[in-house]
């Protein structure tokens, strides 16, 4: 079954090639008709899945494009992109970007995975409404031994009285299975911001009790109502504590806890899952955008400074604010990725998602 779908693909390939499609692509770039479709992590196929997973791995492996001269641990094109997020940590965390940023950066993501390491398809997503409650979430197909990213973190002890200790965690050590466990050297960055060379294991500490109670159809649904962008993207940010969580602190601590990387509001894509997560929470404002188009494929607000929701720093983000992705790719503005599925016509981005959330009644 495998082999055969190998070979369809094989064949569909083959057949575009045969029949014209543009060669204007730059070496290595994909030939791409319309936006790409970006499904949920369970739905892949098998090969799907190793694919991607093999894609990741690559740009690993890959060269920096970061200046030797900055002096950093900056190895790999993936470690690029984590340097990228170090650097702009307190600059798109708590702003009117911060979803606007999001979005950039795993499309840039998704880019480099097909353009630099052949991966055909598009950038998966999480649905992690479908892993409450609390008691199926380390069962979830993504955390799979063989076909996901591996589970846990080994178990270790916390620190009652450390206040970022998140209520429910379980793990905390070098995660135990799947493709990126017994690699001593898989992180080289963080923890926080630092950014000199300092190899880790890749660390989960997952608390099934925060995922349950900020990842459950519930929650996304409030998110969803929300009447405006500006209440929007703070349900979905919520705020700096634990119990002030939405979606966003759902998925990094659900995983990350208080001791795995994608906990670090720093490091945190140091974990391949955060752009899973990223690009649900990415389908949630655009599912929040589809329910009015008209209106929201423009309407941003928030603050240009970190959690200045009362503009006492400075004003709001408009559509002509900057988004940088660092060295891999060109600086856009927020107007630039409102429409995902724009094309052509100098359009950032040209994806879909095969499935929205709807609001229920
Ligand atoms: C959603 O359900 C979870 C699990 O029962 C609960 O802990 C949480 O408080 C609920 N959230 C909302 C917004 O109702
Ligand atoms: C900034 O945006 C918020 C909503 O995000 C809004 O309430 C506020 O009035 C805006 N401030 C200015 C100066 O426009
Ligand atoms: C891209 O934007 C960043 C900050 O948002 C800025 O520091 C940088 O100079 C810009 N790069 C270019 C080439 O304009
Ligand atoms: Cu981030």
């Amino acid at each position: 079954m495998q082999l055969l779908k190998g070979i369809q693909t094989g064949w569909v390939l083959a057949t575009l090639l045969w029949t014209g499609a543009p060669v204007t692509a730059r070496p290595h770039q994909q030939p791409q008709q319309g936006p790409l479709v970006r499904k949920e992590w369970r739905t892949l196929s098998n090969h799907e899945k190793s694919s991607y997973l093999c894609a990741v791995k690559c740009l690993m492996r890959k060269p920096a494009l970061t200046p030797a001269f900055d002096n950093t641990g900056v190895i790999s094109r993936y470690d690029d992109l984590v340097y990228t997020h170090i650097l702009q940590t307190f600059d798109i965390h708590y702003t009117g970007h911060f979803l606007a940023w999001h979005r950039y950066y795993v499309a840039v993501y998704e880019r480099m995975l097909r353009d630099e390491c052949h991966y055909q398809g598009a950038q998966p997503y999480w649905d992690w409404t479908l892993d409450t409650p609390a008691d199926q979430w380390a069962a979830s197909p993504i955390f799979d031994p063989v076909t996901g990213f591996g589970g846990n973190g080994a178990p270790v002890a916390g620190d009652p009285t450390n206040p970022m200790e998140v209520p429910g965690r379980t793990g905390g050590g070098c995660v135990q299975d799947g493709p990126f466990a017994g690699i001593p050297d898989m992180v080289h960055l963080g923890p926080m911001d630092s950014v000199t060379y300092n190899p880790q294991c890749l660390k989960r500490d997952f608390s099934p009790y925060f995922a349950g109670r900020y990842l459950a159809m519930n929650q996304t649904q409030l998110t969803l109502a929300a009447p405006d962008f500006g209440a929007f993207g703070r349900v979905v940010e919520g705020g700096p504590s634990f119990d002030a969580s939405g979606v966003h602190g759902g998925g990094h601590y659900g995983v990350g806890g208080t001791y795995g990387q994608i906990g670090d509001l720093y490091t945190s894509p140091a974990d391949p899952i955060f752009y899973l997560h990223h690009a649900n929470l990415d389908r949630v404002w655009w599912s929040w955008q589809k329910l009015d188009l008209g209106a929201r494929l423009t309407d941003i607000s928030g603050p240009i400074f970190l959690m200045d929701y009362e503009n006492l720093k400075g004003g709001n983000v408009t559509l002509e604010f900057p988004l940088s992705a660092g060295v891999s790719a060109a600086n856009v503005t927020v107007g630039d990725v409102m429409n995902i599925a724009a094309c052509g016509q100098n359009g950032v981005l040209c994806y879909e998602y095969d499935e929205v959330y709807t609001l229920q009644g």
